[in-house]
């Protein structure tokens, strides 16, 4: 996989690769189209946003994927979490992540204890 990564906050109905880089990213999100977003280190905000999208929190206490009623991506986003998402927040750290895969069939991978809401696989 090649790295054309790009920060969070450019708006693309294409589909994107992006990844957070050291420290807290808040607002990585995917928007349209079927995303990969990574978090990497530390304490990120990991959002899909419409489509299937593949989410990564890596490591830190991460907030993946939400809905609209859900605390994660509500405030960056006007859509919900639609689409049947890969949500990952296992970095071997119990308890610190929360996960939400919003609408439609998703698969979570967690710790055991990260918080997970609407995950069906
Ligand atoms: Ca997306
Ligand atoms: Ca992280
Ligand atoms: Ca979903
Ligand atoms: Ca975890």
């Amino acid at each position: 996989m090649h790295d054309h990564g790009h920060r969070g906050g450019r708006r693309s109905h294409r589909n994107d690769e992006i990844r957070g880089g050291q420290g807290s990213d808040t607002g990585l999100a995917g928007e349209d189209g079927s995303d990969v977003v990574k978090g990497q280190q530390d304490d990120d905000q990991v959002c899909g946003n419409d489509q299937s999208d593949d989410l990564y929190g890596g490591q830190g206490a991460d907030k993946i994927g939400g809905d609209l009623s859900g605390s994660n991506c509500a405030p960056l986003s006007s859509v919900s979490e639609g689409g049947n998402d890969l949500l990952k927040s296992r970095d071997h750290v119990s308890g610190n992540d929360t996960v939400d895969g919003g609408d439609n069939t998703d698969t979570c991978r967690i710790d055991a204890g990260d918080q997970v809401d609407n995950c069906e696989l």
